[in-house]
This record gives structure tokens, sequence and C-alpha cells, in this order.
């Protein structure tokens, strides 16, 4: 049976020591670290090694818009999000991870910690580490663990408490 454990940034917005920070946690530890996007950061920086990411609308040139990352078993694809014009639909983003074929769609741009399902993709927004927006005013990240039957999927803070109250637990 797969176990994979993957760890989800996103609009750190300027600011690196966040990055840096969850890499050094989780690097080694974990299936795969991803940042979906808006860090505004130099696309050549070392702290993007080891870190899957996709460029946000703030962001400059040399990041792909959008990711595909394959594990035995698992297919996760990433984007921004404002290139599926998620703030007013969610058709694009859908139809797009259908086409992927994926288990697992990661977006970020709209700050707002959120994991859903819809056919057999488990859509999750890890909200910001640096500008949460909406009802949860707290600086999050995700933890999703994913065995063969459930994608489970936690919030954290940045000092690593888990945030109860937005977790949620899928089928496959
Ligand atoms: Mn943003």
């Amino acid at each position: 049976m797969a176990n994979y454990t993957l760890i989800v940034m996103s609009d750190s917005h300027g600011n690196p020591s966040v990055v840096e920070e969850i890499k050094a946690r989780y690097q080694g530890q974990v299936t795969g670290i991803f940042h979906n996007g808006d860090s505004e950061l130099a696309s050549n920086l070392p702290v993007w090694e080891g870190i899957q990411v996709v460029r946000g609308n703030c962001d400059g040139e040399g990041y792909p818009d959008r990711l595909v990352t394959q594990f035995a078993g698992l297919t996760i694809a990433q984007t921004h999000g404002h290139l599926y014009l998620i703030n007013f639909m969610w058709d694009r983003l859908y139809f797009w991870a259908q086409e992927e074929g994926a288990d697992i769609c990661l977006y970020g741009h709209l700050h707002q910690a959120t994991a859903w399902q819809e056919g057999k993709t488990v859509f999750i927004n890890p909200g910001s580490v640096e500008q949460p927006r909406g009802p949860v005013q707290e600086k999050l990240y995700a933890r999703v663990e994913v065995d063969d039957e459930r994608i489970k999927v936690d919030f954290y803070t940045l000092d690593h408490q888990l945030y109860p109250a937005l977790s949620k637990e899928f089928s496959r």
C-alpha cells in the first residue's frame, strides 16, 4: 500500500523565511513539498531546490504556470489558479484537473484555506503563509496524507500547530 505525505504552502508574498523554514522542517521527511505561487521570489533561488513551485500572478519569469507531479498511483495537478479564473468560476480548473487525471489539484491565489472534492479529484488551497483572507485569519499551510483509500487534509499554523476546524478526509 502506497502512503504519501505532501506539504503544501502558497502565497508567501515576499517572505522568503517562511518558505525556508517550512522546507527545512519537512525536506527529507515527506514525499513532496509544494508551493502554489505568489512567492514574489526569483525563480533561480536555491530555496526552490526540492520544492515543486508554480508561477502566480505576482511572480516574475522562470516558473511553470502548471506542474503535474506523479508518484506511483497518485497524480497531482498544481497551478496558481488565476489563469483558470478561479475568482469567478470553478469549471476551468475542474476540467483541467480531469484532463490530467488528477487525484489531487493544488491551487492558491484566493488566500483561503480549504479542501473539497469534485469527481475523484480533491482540490486543496493551503491558504496563505503571509496574507490570509476570509473568515480564517490565520497563516496556514497544509499537510496531506494519502493512502490507497483516502486523502486526509490538515492545516497547520506557522508554529506547526494543527488548526483542527479545517481538517477534512475524502475517499479516493
Ligand atoms: Mn496571492
